[in-house]
Formats: structure tokens, C-alpha cells, sequence
């Protein structure tokens, strides 16, 4: 066979330099990871040839008795780390998997209640662009203006008035522990269904160090890539008494045939995330980002909230006179990879932004602990307070390359 080099040298040679963007950068993309070599040749493997629709057992097509067992042995592994009686791994992505919960519990027009974009919420949680906006009638709940945390008394005033159907909880941009108790507390008190998306910290639940939505929440989704350090891909937990119409919902409601290839990647990452070194690593993770965020307040950063309990944080940057999109910019000059991001009750718009959003899952994956997270620290700095100085920019990406030189990323 030949190889991707001789059939494609374009194709080959761009993703050769992405190769390379990954191995020279600091990532500090919060939704984003290094896999697994194992996860990649999964992924790339022959499954991506056979089609499967439907589920084990009850296929559409034949010669699906492999595509069984790699479905079967996803699902096992998923219940084995974070409980939950029904499990379907077929979303391709987590905005399918929250699709379908949607479809499964909700009509047209009924009315969700759910976190903020502006405050740290996401795009699938009831965006007006989005699907979940454009179907659903939307109410939402905020932060505490002082402490920048989710105030669970105005939760239950705003649930108590807006009757929910459902409540969502779970977030794109928000650094602390989520009280999913509390949170179940209030739907049943409104007769709400409870939805959790636990996409960023799904990895950090698996070590414990974040609380499991999944005894609380009819409804727990997840996307696989992010801490959980697996293929790009999504999965649902539910109850029992709802997985008939999950499994409907995804297949064949949204979906057709299932990325086979992808649910042997998430089943060799479910497996990566039951071991010793695996937990070990979130631990890690955790003391990073508190160590980072410490570091850039100590240079006089504002961390969002104060600090933070998981992978990531928001900077606010309003005291040093730079939007989110410029400081995104600039630090990318010096091979720093950061997203612009809203901060609570910002007065600017989501394309300029008064805040970055930093994550440390893909740099712990290279090996980077808290030594680093200083020296990471003095480079935001750094490139911040000399915005538009190229010399200084081009010194930063000297120093990051000499960092990132002695992390190698040999896909893990
Ligand atoms: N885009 C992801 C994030 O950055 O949080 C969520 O889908």
C-alpha cells in the first residue's frame, strides 16, 4: 500500500507542519489534548471502512460481529468509570450527544433553563445561532456579580419562575465546582428534568478530583477530547427509563452509521483513563492550573473568581488596557495558544472579548509541572505587558521553543 506521503504530498506536508505547530506550541486551549498513540491508531484504523447502523445485536447491515464487540466493550468501560445505567457512545460529537438528549426529553418549544454564554455557558445550551436556542425557549441563570460563581438561590428564584422543563448545568468557561446536588435539588422542586454536561471536567471526574453529575442527573454528557484526553467524539449517560428513546434519538433520529473507528478510540481512551497514571495526571493538571493562575495573579492578572478548582481559568485583562482578541493575537506570535474568552458581565463582544481562557490539560500531558507553570507565567507577562513589540515577542517564542524542546510530545 502506499503511503499517505506518495499519494497525497500536500495533505501529507499540512499536516506535517501542524505536527510540528503542536510540538513547538504552548497549548493552552482548555477544550484541547494530546491523545494517546494508542487512541490515534484506533482511530486510524480499519473500522472506518464499515458501516454499523443501529446498535449490538441489531444491526442494519452484516458482517457488523466485530463492530459489536468494540460497542460492547466501549460501553462496559464508559459504566465502569463513571457509573450510570445506560451509556450509548455513538455521538459523534458532544454537541450530537446533547442534541439527542434534547430530542429524547423535550418538544419544540419547551423551555430550558441553562447557564449564560456570556457567563461560561456553551454554545449547545440554548445559543439563539444554535439549534438549542432556535427550538427551545430559553431562560437563563448567571453568576454572582461579587464572587463570580453560580449563586444556587437565584438558580432556584429564577427556576421557580421560568418552570423549566429542563435545567442544565455545566459550562464551557467556569472554573469552579459545580453543586450538582443542589442543582437536583431545584429541578425537583420545579418538576424539571436535570442535564449535565460535563464535557470539560469529564476527566477530572474520573480521578475524582471534580463531583460525578451522573448519580443526580437524568441526563450526563460528554465530549471525549478535552480532559478525558481521548479521540474528538461524544457520549451520553442516562437512566434506564430513558435509554429507549436516547438510543432512538441518536440513531436513527440524528445519525446514521456510527464512526466505528472512533468508538474503538473512545473505548481504548476509557481504558487509558481506569489507570493509576491516568489519575495521577489530573492531579497534575489541577496543580497547574492552580499554579499558573496563582503566577499570573502574583504579576497582577486578574483570575476571574479568584482562582480556580479544574483545568482552566479566565484572565481578565481590563487592567491592562488589552482585549482578549489582541492578547489571543499577540500571544500566538510567541507560540503561546490561547482562546479570547468573555468574562462575566463584560461590556465587549464575543469577536473582542476582556478575557483569555487558559487550560493546562494539553501541557500536563507533555510533562510540564509546576517549575514550568512559573516560567509560563512570566511569558504571558511578558508578551502582555509589551504588546507589539516584536523583539520582545520573538525572544518569548525563543524561550517557549527551548521549553517545549525539553517536553517532547511522542503522542503519549
Ligand atoms: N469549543 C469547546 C470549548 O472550547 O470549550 C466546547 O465545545
Amino acid at each position: 500500500m502506499k503511503s499517505l506521503r506518495e499519494v497525497d504530498p500536500k495533505v501529507y506536508g499540512i499536516i506535517k507542519k501542524e505536527e510540528k505547530r503542536q510540538e513547538n506550541n504552548l497549548e493552552l486551549i482548555a477544550s484541547e489534548n494530546f491523545t494517546s498513540s494508542a487512541v490515534l491508531e484506533a482511530q486510524g484504523s480499519c473500522l472506518t471502512n464499515k458501516y454499523a447502523e443501529g446498535y449490538s445485536g441489531r444491526r442494519w447491515y452484516d458482517g457488523c460481529e466485530f463492530m459489536d464487540d468494540i460497542e460492547t466493550l466501549a460501553i462496559k468501560r464508559a459504566k465502569k468509570i463513571f457509573g450510570g445505567e445506560h451509556v450509548n457512545v455513538q455521538p459523534h460529537s458532544g454537541s450530537q450527544a446533547n442534541m439527542a438528549v434534547y430530542f429524547a426529553a423535550l418538544d419544540v418549544g419547551d423551555r430550558i433553563l441553562a447557564l449564560d454564554l456570556a457567563c461560561g455557558g456553551h454554545l449547545t445550551h440554548g445559543h439563539r445561532h444554535n439549534f438549542s436556542g432556535r427550538l427551545y425557549d430559553v431562560a437563563c441563570y448567571g453568576l454572582d456579580n461579587k464572587t463570580e460563581m453560580i449563586d444556587y438561590d437565584e438558580v432556584l428564584k429564577l427556576a421557580r419562575s421560568h418552570k423549566p422543563k429542563m435545567i442544565l448545568a455545566g459550562a464551557s468557561a467556569y472554573s469552579r465546582k459545580i453543586d450538582f446536588k443542589k442543582f437536583r435539588k431545584i429541578a425537583d422542586e420545579v418538576g424539571a428534568y436535570l442535564f449535565v454536561d460535563m464535557a470539560h471536567v469529564a476527566g477530572l471526574v474520573v480521578a475524582g478530583l471534580y463531583p460525578s453529575p451522573v448519580p443526580y442527573a437524568e441526563f450526563v454528557t460528554s465530549t471525549t477530547h478535552k480532559t478525558l484526553r481521548g479521540p474528538r467524539s461524544g457520549f451520553i449517560i442516562c437512566k434506564n427509563k430513558f435509554a429507549k428513546r436516547i438510543d432512538m434519538q441518536v440513531f436513527p433520529g440524528i445519525q446514521g452509521g456510527p464512526l466505528m473507528h472512533v468508538v474503538a478510540a473512545k473505548a481504548v481512551a476509557f481504558k487509558e483513563a481506569c489507570s493509576a497514571a491516568f489519575k495521577k495526571y489530573q492531579h497534575q493538571v489541577v496543580k497547574n492550573a492552580k499554579t499558573l493562575a496563582d503566577n499570573l495573579e502574583k504579576k497582577g492578572l486578574r483570575i476571574v473568581s479568584g482562582g480556580t478548582d479544574t483545568h482552566l481559568f479566565l484572565v481578565d485583562l481590563q487592567n491592562r488596557n488589552i482585549s482578549g482578541a489582541d492578547a489571543a493575537i499577540c500571544l500566538d506570535r510567541a507560540d503561546i495558544t490561547v482562546n479570547k474568552n468573555l468574562i462575566p458581565f463584560d461590556s465587549t463582544s464575543a469577536t473582542i472579548t476582556s478575557g483569555i481562557r487558559l487550560g493546562t490539560a494539553a501541557i500536563t500531558t507533555r510533562g510540564m509541572k509546576e517549575k514550568e507553570m512559573e516560567k509560563i507565567a512570566e511569558f504571558i507577562d511578558c508578551v502582555l505587558s509589551s504588546y507589539g513589540d516584536d523583539k520582545i515577542c520573538n525572544r518569548i517564542k525563543r524561550e517557549v521553543l527551548k521549553l517545549t524542546n525539553k517536553f517532547p510530545l511522542h503522542n503519549k
